[in-house]
């Protein structure tokens, strides 16, 4: 299996370096051999952290020449084909003064985040802090003429905030030999010539002169070839053998995996240590007009879920060209904050779900002798946990330590709740049981799915520009036709799912907006070919409905993602859906 054989790769990899370094280089011996073990077990640890994309990008901010540019903003210069030539004159107008690194910092703390990761170069090319390699650098090229990066790494280390960069390395829109800008470079290209005079000499600048990096956050894998990226790595771990590289090195070359920009993976996975890049509205680099900003109970439900899971959560801020972190930004994440101050001992530290996940009523995190049950949509007076065969001692609110009553029978699990939350966005329950780990009915474990299961709109990936999720009905809608960017929901099995499944959708529908075809598919990694069941959405009255779709679709272990959309028409483009239900087939 793909990801499986990725892990080992990851594994015998950290073990040939460390074992290389330590067997040819005289000096090093005081270096831990474990250096990227040490560091992935801190990583774990600290579950949530800072993305931060700023670059010139934030000047246009979505907008050039008076036209507006769908899509996430970062990447302007490729949608509007804009010559280097002149994409390069933003540089000049490129001014934060209202940049202050101690306040960014500050809002990670406040939003509970203990690390950080900045866009150091993105794919336009311009180098966010002083480089020698390069002239394109905010030092050189800018009339701001410092770098503030040297600013923010030293208010994180003030804060025990870790500190990572972003770095594409393999597109690189200014660069003649590098991926991306065909239509500035038509001819063929080197990536050596970039390599070799672009990044390396950059990766190092960014490993030497910043202090101790917890990781180094690399894009879009592409054009290079394994070597290529092997020597990145080294290059990497022999200025900093503790410095993480996440997965999107290329080539199974990275220390922990990470999963497709806003894609949580549907259950638990155990595989190999993960991160959720995650954006707040619906683009990384700041765009003016963009103010679908996701909801802090959202947010929060993800962050239990995403941990519930095993994962980390990187989330994103897009600053201004000013250097101001957007006001609707900053008071998401201080309301996440505030519930973390709360209920952080569940989140901190805490080990992934021993169980499935049957609904999205609850998630569930781990420590020693500890159960947190994360009440993520109220369930009324009652929740049934089934499956747990440790006994519990004690149930309480970790919000408010007021006791829960619960019955247990077998490995039924009944506590007995208020008619309303506790918190408006995620109640937790802690359950002290009787054993160091909690002991689990072998068919309610994570790496056991039941027959039949469910992929929420509220666990989705929400593609598009238009799609809107309503929290009312848990539901997704506004389903409309567009250009690029199809507005469509995606679940991410990573590797649960394996069989024949059929397929049924819950939705509501009006009866005079009825009639589109929808498409669910199966997205095959590695090549354009999809496999997908089609229906069309009847009226339902306007109430909610599961009704059974014709057919069955295989799914596949390395399959990327399942899918719903219209792709036709978009007349029932007002379709709620709440759910799919995939059935397995026996044998
Ligand atoms: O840095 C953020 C994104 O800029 C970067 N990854 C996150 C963390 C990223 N690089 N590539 N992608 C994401 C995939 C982008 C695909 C698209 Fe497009 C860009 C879809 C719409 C704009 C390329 C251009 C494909 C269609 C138009």
């Amino acid at each position: 299996m793909f990801i499986r054989r990725s892990l080992f790769s990851c594994i015998a990899l950290a073990l040939v370096v460390s074992v290389e370094a330590r067997a040819c280089l005289p000096g090093t011996a005081a270096q831990p051999a474990d250096a990227t073990g040490e560091a992935l077990a801190h990583f774990d640890r600290i579950k949530f952290g800072m993305f931060i994309h700023w670059g010139l990008y934030a000047i246009p901010a979505g907008e050039w020449k008076g036209k507006y540019y769908r899509g996430i903003g970062e990447w302007i210069m490729f949608r509007a084909r804009i010559p280097v030539r002149e994409y390069e004159q933003l540089a000049s107008r490129f001014n934060p003064l209202k940049f202050n690194a101690e306040e960014w910092a500050q809002l990670a703390q406040d939003a509970g985040m203990r690390y950080m990761v900045i866009t150091s170069k993105h794919h336009d090319g311009f180098a966010m802090f002083g480089s020698k390699a390069s002239r394109y650098n905010i030092v050189d090229a800018t009339p701001y003429g410092r770098d503030p990066m040297k600013e923010l790494a030293a208010a994180c280390a003030k804060r025990n905030i870790g500190f990572g960069f972003y770095y594409s390395q393999d597109q690189d829109w200014h660069e003649p030999h590098a991926r991306g800008n065909d239509w500035d470079f038509p001819h063929e290209r080197k990536p050596e010539i970039y390599l070799r005079g672009k990044v390396f000499p950059q990766v190092k600048e960014l490993l030497t002169g910043y202090g101790p990096l917890s990781l180094i956050w690399f894009d879009t894998p592409g054009l290079l070839s394994e070597k290529q990226v092997t020597e990145l790595r080294q290059l990497v771990k022999s200025l900093q053998p503790s410095c993480l590289i996440n997965s999107r090195i290329g080539h199974n070359k990275g220390d922990y995996f990470q999963t497709g920009d806003n894609a949580i993976p549907i259950q638990v996975y155990s595989r190999m240590k993960w991160e959720v890049p995650a954006t707040l509205n619906d683009t990384w680099g700041y765009k003016k007009n963009d103010q679908n900003w996701k909801d802090p109970a959202d947010l929060i439900g993800k962050l239990a879920d995403i941990v519930s899971k095993g994962g980390n959560y990187l989330l994103n801020v897009g600053p201004t060209a000013e250097g101001v972190i957007p006001e609707a930004s900053q008071r998401i994440l201080r309301t996440i904050g505030k519930w973390l101050a709360v209920n952080g001992e569940s989140i901190y530290g805490a080990s992934p779900s021993p169980f499935h996940f049957p609904d999205i009523t609850w998630r569930c995190t781990v420590k020693p002798g500890r159960v947190y049950l994360h009440i993520l949509n109220w369930p009324g007076r009652q929740l049934m946990l089934n499956g747990l065969e440790s006994r519990v001692r004690r149930a309480y609110f970790l919000a408010n330590r007021r006791p829960v009553t619960f019955r247990q029978k077998g490995s039924a699990l009944a506590l007995d709740l208020p008619a309303e939350p506790v918190d408006p966005y995620n109640t937790v329950v802690v359950l002290e049981i009787a054993d160091e780990t909690p002991r689990v009915a072998e068919a309610y474990r994570h790496d056991r799915l039941p027959a039949r299961l469910d992929l929420y709109a509220w666990s989705a990936r929400l593609r598009g520009e238009e799609i809107r999720y309503d929290r009312a009905t848990l539901s997704a809608t506004n389903f409309v036709k567009a250009e690029t960017e199809r507005n469509e929901l995606w679940w991410y099995p990573y590797g649960s799912l394996d069989g024949e499944y059929e397929v049924e959708i819950t939705y509501s529908c009006e009866d005079q907006a009825a009639g589109s075809p929808f498409r669910i598919a199966v997205q095959r990694s590695g090549q354009a070919s999809r496999e997908e069941l089609r229906g069309r959405i009847e009226g339902t009255g306007g109430r909610f409905l599961s009704r059974g779709v014709e057919g069955a679709i295989r799914i596949r272990p390395g399959d990327q993602y399942i899918s719903f959309g219209l792709p036709e028409d978009d007349r029932s483009a007002k379709v709620r859906l709440w759910k799919i239900t995939l059935v397995r087939r026996a044998g």
